[in-house]
């Protein structure tokens, strides 16, 4: 840690002693955040192999699971504990291989009813503990809930008291995956026959219009049945269930789920025909109806990069009611497959024989409408993607998108009436180490960042990085900043501000008259008929820096030389050479002012002020340039 990082400490609230990497040090060019404003970090006291996460949204408070072990950690009053979760019996593995295979590690931590439910591998022998008031019960039988050992295709989902996971319930291997619910309202898996291969994403359930419609969707990767050569191997799905599903009527069926379908996920960008077939996480944005419930999908290709396509709930609710079932030209029964039943009732074993021969349906899930496409793909490998809405003035609503890439940052990607921009890249972790987790808290506006050895409480609005510049504010188009009372602020803290984020041009907006911003324009005079030069710094050599001359743009320094600063010569400065100057980085689409010169004629303005004319710090840099000048020729 640096010394300036330590001088930031000071600034931190909190007590904590454990690193706090805060404020302090932004960078010149503010694109790469490598200290973010305001993080707080927790260290875990030792390093831990495959950590979970849980933090309930609206506090500060973070609990990680893991070996033998539950950290709490409150980030705003440091509260902290440890609750030790030993292997209660021994264990009981098959073929102890690996060391590993002795420890308990926890890979559930949910809220459950009041207090915690807190399940691990025990060595084997998966156990649960409930957690209230850090008091631990005695130890539940944890098969179905916790893993034998720390595996990465499995998937819980809490709906209290309803619970549903992926995770076998034998030791022993070969076991086909299935969906359950394993506990709630009586015990149900998928038939075997109904997925090839799975690997689970995510699980939600969905609440329709009336109770027994409720939903269970599940979004997975399976082998394509389809071994041709051009046919991608993968295919992504979506399944649905209903929640009050009773199982079958049969002895054979009375503990499958009789509501499974699946559909293909289509993310396909159409100008380049690319197909993004490999589901890498997804992210559920609920609304009051829930027909415009979404899902953020992101999708990575053979190639290494990404896409993001959004689906709403009511076009996969619409694509299970309506399509065909493929492969099945039979007449369709009274209750169709995939429909849920009345309150109590089975669905007719008829259904239920031509639902689980054939349950994938032919229509495929297609992005959300008008376009039908990607909102966007890059040469990104994002792992994990989340989705935050924010409110600004006059009650427009933002979607900023985080999403982590493999390198240990997080990419805050904004959608604006003209496509989505990415405006910063934040690297949370000081060493690039991968990112396990990344949790969001909608209404206090943090994320929780969790790698193998810390959390990081990084908020969604750091407006100080614009160095309270009233253009690099606006220019940003951070929805979660604006000018206002001469400083770049948060729209948590003031919801009135400036800001530039729909499709008028940004220009001038900082003079106006209701922005109260100190003139931060250097002034300089200037005699007239002499040569000035204007000298913007060149920070990266990926930037393309733009100078503007009374908000009209004037020169553009593209792919620019490391040492040539990018100039603008006025060989003989007339009237109409005086006014307002500025110069604009771009990079990756993060704008930024680097320097704002506002020339004055030297007589009117000694008249003024009786400031000093053109200063003999000028007259060297102007030497300078014009040396450096003749040595690049
Ligand atoms: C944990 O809490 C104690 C007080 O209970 C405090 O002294 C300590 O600094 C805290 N540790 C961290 C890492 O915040
Ligand atoms: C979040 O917490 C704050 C303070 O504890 C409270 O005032 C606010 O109502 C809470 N918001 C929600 C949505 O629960
Ligand atoms: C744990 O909590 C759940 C729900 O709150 C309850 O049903 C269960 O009986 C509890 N188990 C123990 C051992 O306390
Ligand atoms: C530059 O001059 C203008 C007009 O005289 C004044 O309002 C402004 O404060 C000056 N700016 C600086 C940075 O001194
Ligand atoms: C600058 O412009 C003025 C008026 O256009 C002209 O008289 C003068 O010779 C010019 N000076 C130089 C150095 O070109
Ligand atoms: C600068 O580069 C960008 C992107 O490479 C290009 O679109 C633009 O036309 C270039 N401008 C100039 C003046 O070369
Ligand atoms: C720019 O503005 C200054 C002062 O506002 C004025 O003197 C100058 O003529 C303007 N120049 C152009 C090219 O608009
Ligand atoms: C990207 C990719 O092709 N991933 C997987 C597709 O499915 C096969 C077989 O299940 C896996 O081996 C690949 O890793």
């Amino acid at each position: 840690m640096g010394s300036r990082s330590l001088v930031a400490l000071l600034v931190a609230l909190c007590a904590c002693q454990l690193g706090v990497r805060a404020a302090g040090r932004s960078k010149v060019n503010p694109r790469i955040i490598t200290a973010p404003q305001g993080a707080r970090e927790y260290a875990f006291p030792r390093s831990e192999k495959y950590p979970v996460f849980y933090h309930k949204e609206n506090t500060s408070a973070i609990y990680v699971g893991g070996e033998g072990r539950l950290y709490y950690h409150d980030f705003a009053t440091c509260e902290n504990y440890t609750v030790d979760f030993p292997v209660e019996s021994g264990g009981q593995c098959l073929k102890p291989g690996s060391p590993e295979d002795n420890k308990n590690f926890i890979t559930l931590v949910a809220k459950h009813g009041d207090g915690m439910l807190v399940c691990g591998t025990g060595a084997c022998a998966p156990t649960c503990w409930n957690l209230t008031q850090r008091q631990k019960s005695s130890p539940q039988d944890g098969r179905g809930l916790a893993p034998f050992t720390p595996d990465a295709n499995s998937l819980v989902v809490v709906d209290y008291p309803d619970i549903y996971s992926t995770i076998k319930k034998s030791q022993q291997n070969g076991k086909i995956p299935r969906f359950r619910r394993v506990r709630g309202g009586g015990e149900l898996y998928t038939s075997d026959t109904v997925m090839q291969n799975p690997q689970f994403v995510k699980a939600t359930t969905l609440k329709h219009d009336e109770s027994h419609q409720d939903k269970i969707y599940y979004f997975f990767r399976e082998d394509n049945p389809d071994k041709s050569l051009e046919a991608p191997r993968n295919i992504s799905r979506v399944a649905q269930l209903c929640k009050e599903d009773k199982g079958g009527t049969s002895s054979l069926s009375a503990s499958k789920w009789t509501t499974f379908l699946k559909a293909s996920l289509v993310c396909v960008d159409p100008a380049t025909k690319g197909n993004f077939n490999w589901l890498q996480d997804v992210f559920f944005v609920p609304a009051s109806n829930w027909r415009d419930s979404k899902v953020y999908g992101l999708f990575t290709n053979t190639w290494g990069s990404s896409a993001v396509c959004v689906y709403s709930f009511g076009d996969i609710d619409d694509v299970f009611r309506t399509s065909k079932l493929k492969g099945y030209n039979g007449p369709n029964p009274e209750i169709k497959p995939g429909q849920c039943v009345s309150s109590g009732q089975h669905t007719p074993s008829e259904t239920f024989k031509i639902a689980d021969s054939h349950p994938e349906v032919e229509d495929r899930v297609e992005p959300l409408a008008p376009t039908r496409s990607p909102l966007f793909h890059n040469k990104h490998r994002y792992q994990k993607i989340g989705v935050h809405k924010v409110s600004v003035r006059e009650g427009h609503q933002y979607t900023v998108l985080y999403l982590a890439t493999d390198k240990g940052s997080i990419h805050k990607v904004v959608e604006l009436p003209e496509g989505v921009q990415n405006i910063m890249e934040i690297q949370v972790f000081p060493r690039k180490e991968p990112i396990q987790s990344m949790i969001l808290d909608h209404e206090r506006a943090m994320l929780y960042v969790g790698s193998a050895s810390r959390v990081v409480e990084v908020p969604m609005a750091m407006c100080g990085l614009y160095r309270n510049n009233c253009e690099s504010c606006l220019l940003a188009r951070d929805p979660y900043c604006g000018w206002a009372g001469g400083r770049c602020q948060s729209v948590y803290q003031n919801r009135e501000v400036h800001q530039n984020l729909d499709l008028n041009p940004w220009q001038g907006k900082c003079q106006k008259g209701e922005v109260t911003e100190a003139d931060t324009y250097q002034n300089i005079t200037v005699v007239p008929f002499s040569r000035y030069y204007l000298n913007c710094p060149v920070e990266s050599h990926y930037a393309t820096y733009n100078w503007y001359h009374n908000n009209t743009l004037i020169k553009t320094c593209n792919n620019t030389h490391p040492q040539m600063d990018c100039f603008y010569f006025i060989q003989n400065v007339s009237h109409a050479h005086y006014g307002h100057y500025l110069c604009v980085s771009e990079e990756d689409g993060f704008k930024q002012a680097l320097v704002k010169e506002r020339l004055v004629n030297q007589l009117r303005f000694m008249s003024q002020k009786g400031r000093a004319t053109t200063t003999l710090g000028s007259w060297l840099q102007l030497l300078l340039v014009v040396l450096l000048v003749e040595l690049f020729h």
